[in-house]
């Protein structure tokens, strides 16, 4: 999974991306020859030393990664790798080291942890919120960010629906949760989309006139997870155009 997972993250982002600058480093912000979004991209002057620490996977930091990639902004992006064994994974031993020396503590002994100029943030939510607002994505006045929020939340409800019917990403799927996910796609995803369409801006973005969380939010859901990772997912938007339209913008 974490071949598949990775390989997806350069093929969906921008190609520095995956460009790990030394820490202490001055930020530079520089354009980032993303497809879709250049016209959308402005030009963040920032001054702070960020490090986003996660496994070596998109899950639950691939949101705030992207936000990084559109808006220009560099970080570092420290990764913990991992293998399966017997079908379970295994972190590589300096994830348990700086868990004992509390580097994940802002989140609970978890990850994802964003650290900006020595404060830690935990909660992969609030940290992509943090950086909506930092990056100049998170709407233009007050309303817009409530509305932005709220899609948000209707994107992780899907999400939520999803895994329920899921499982475990790393169980094999047994024929009945198979059946399930058909069902899924055949008939409860559409319920979703149809609504969410209805939810979504006219102007190629889920709010407002430019690029938002919301917009990399759709795009996660139907790119990366396990309900991304299914083709079915990308393939399904083709009945919904203003959703269509959002993904392609952050594509
Ligand atoms: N609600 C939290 C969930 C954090 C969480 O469960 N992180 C998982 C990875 S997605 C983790 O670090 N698991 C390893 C552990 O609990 O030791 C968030 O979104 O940040």
């Amino acid at each position: 999974m974490s071949t598949m997972l990775s390989q997806s993250v350069a093929t969906l982002t921008a190609s520095s991306y995956l460009h790990r600058p030394k820490r202490g480093l001055p930020r530079i912000v520089q354009r980032v020859p993303t497809r879709g979004v250049k016209s959308t991209l402005r030009r963040v002057v920032c001054s702070a030393d960020y490090e986003l620490l996660y496994f070596d996977a998109r899950g639950a930091a691939e949101t705030s990664r992207i936000l990084f990639a559109v808006s220009g902004v560099q970080y570092e992006d420290s990764r913990y790798k991992f293998s399966f064994v017997e079908g379970k994974p295994k972190v590589e031993d300096r994830h348990a080291e700086d868990k004992a020396a509390g580097r994940f503590e802002a989140n609970l002994d978890r990850l994802p942890v964003l650290k900006v100029n020595g404060s830690a943030i935990g909660q992969s939510k609030a940290i992509e919120r943090y950086l909506a607002q930092e990056f100049g994505l998170a709407g233009s006045n007050s309303i817009q960010a409530a509305q932005i929020d709220a899609y948000c939340e209707h994107v992780r409800d899907i999400s939520t629906a999803y895994g329920k019917e899921r499982g475990s990403p790393f169980a094999p799927m047994s024929d009945e949760t198979k059946e399930k996910i058909e069902k899924w796609f055949a008939e409860t995803l559409p319920g979703w989309f149809e609504r969410l369409e209805k939810a979504t801006g006219p102007d190629g973005f889920a709010v407002g006139e430019k690029l938002s969380l919301a917009d990399v939010c759709l795009h996660q859901l139907v790119t990366a997870g396990t309900m991304g990772s299914d083709e079915r997912s990308l393939a399904s938007l083709c009945e919904y155009p203003k959703l269509d339209a959002v993904v392609k913008q952050v594509h």
